[in-house]
């Protein structure tokens, strides 16, 4: 109906979704009975969940593609481009960096894992994975075969390889206007696709969680209850005050009306614990809903989705002062200094999956020494933090983004300020 009519917005109905599902999954964790852990939460919602999953990113390659062909082609100037790359580049390593190092003093201060005894613990199963060099997580920056690098959804060969083309379909000048013409037709044509996939998103998200809830449960966290206080405190320090206060210092833009624009897709990476996932998301919120223009976020959304993780750097700096404690190792400032290091390191060289964090944090605990057995403590709650952190993760990239559109003067601030702009009511 035009003019709304007052319909309930699309966030409403996802954060009725998420309660919904969170209410359910803890009665059926509660009940837990066979059939429903099967057929229901195990079946039913999973089947509907993971299909909601796979839409989201079904969008991914696509859009990345043809926004990022229009974002370079956009900006028109190659000198342009290289500064938006290398700014959103230091800011990514440079937010990494910060995240890490008041989540580790933190953790130190609070001491989760003191006076912990690992009786009883099994610890088995836990298998460490090989540190890349960063000289090969460069080097494979530059893809063989483009073709292989779009079908494996490679992100960061997908972003060489289509900045190299959009470079190219620069130096042709006129000559490049019908394929730029089509590249913003399709492009248009993605974000409509984006919204049919996010009017899905209440049912989706209600699965996502009941299933996980199902799972989990709100078991008491017991004995690591002090790593998930710790680690929680720790990605919201850096969620509600360092990231807002960057934003306010760099971009001088109000961070209230900011996080109300990102929570869709910050409800996204929650659900779906995927950066990569919720590219198309915080890709839309970041143009239509904070103002930033596309020739910065087709480049800066789906680079930091792949380089940029504060919440999983987070989760890493707790982790690793928590194990120290619980094996009663003696880090010291040399071993932190390695730590944050490789967390940074690591973040760049992984994309954003589900449960990726943990696949950093043996290569993280090798670096420094530790057992990775005692990963097997965290486990049981890394699903659910998984999901927190990822909510940070996506919205440090847009955070940047927009420090970054700010620098060039590319925000729409009559969009900013707009309350309804790209709101979602279907
Ligand atoms: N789930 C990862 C992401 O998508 C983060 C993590 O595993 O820590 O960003």
């Amino acid at each position: 109906t035009p003019g709304g009519g007052g319909k309930m917005s699309l966030t409403v109905k996802v954060l009725i979704g998420m309660a919904a599902g969170l209410v359910l999954g803890v009665i059926f964790n509660v009940i837990d009975s066979e059939f429903i852990n099967t057929h229901i939460a195990g079946g039913l919602f999973a089947m509907i969940g993971k299909m909601f999953v796979n839409a989201l990113k079904m969008l991914v390659v696509p859009l990345v593609f043809f926004s990022l062909i229009c974002g370079v082609t956009g900006i028109g100037d190659i000198r342009v481009l290289g500064r938006v790359g290398g700014k959103s580049l230091v800011f990514y390593i440079l937010t990494t960096g910060l995240a890490i190092s008041i989540a580790i003093i933190l953790a130190l201060i609070v001491g989760p894992g003191n006076g912990f005894n690992m009786e009883g613990i099994d610890t088995s199963g836990v298998t460490g994975k090989e540190a890349p060099t960063v000289w090969n997580v460069f080097a494979a920056i530059v893809p063989t075969n483009p073709i292989a690098a779009f079908a494996n959804g490679d992100m960061l060969q997908v972003i060489f390889y289509t900045v190299v083309l959009g470079v190219a379909v620069l130096m042709l000048g006129g000559k490049s206007k019908g394929f730029i013409e089509g590249c913003e037709y399709m492009n248009e044509v993605m974000m409509k696709v984006v919204t049919i996939v996010m009017a899905f998103a209440p049912i989706g998200v209600f699965c996502l969680i009941a299933k996980t809830f199902t799972e989990q449960g709100i078991e008491l966290f017991g004995p690591v209850l002090a790593y998930v206080i710790t680690l929680v405190a720790a990605l919201f320090l850096h969620l509600f005050v360092t990231l807002m206060i960057l934003l306010k210092i760099f971009s001088g833009l109000n961070p209230f009306i900011f996080m109300r624009k990102m929570r869709p897709a910050q409800i996204f990476a929650f659900s779906t614990a995927s950066s990569n996932a919720t590219i198309p998301v915080t890709l839309r919120s970041v143009t239509e809903r904070v103002g930033v223009d596309n020739s910065v976020a087709s480049f800066t959304v789906p680079f930091g989705a792949t380089i940029n993780m504060d919440g999983t750097a987070i989760m890493q700096g707790v982790a690793t002062v928590f194990l120290a404690n619980v094996y009663g190792v003696e880090l010291g400032l040399g071993g932190y200094i390695t730590v944050i290091g490789m967390a940074v390191l690591a973040s760049i060289g992984t994309a954003g999956v589900p449960g990726v964090g943990l696949v950093m944090l043996t290569m993280v605990l090798t670096q420094v020494g530790l057992p990775i057995e005692g990963i097997a403590l965290i486990l049981g709650v890394d699903r659910l933090m998984d999901m927190i952190r990822t909510a940070v993760n996506i919205t440090g990239d847009a955070v940047v983004s927009t420090i970054v559109a700010k620098g060039e003067d590319k925000i729409d601030m009559a969009v900013f300020n707009d309350p309804d702009a790209g709101m979602m009511t279907s």
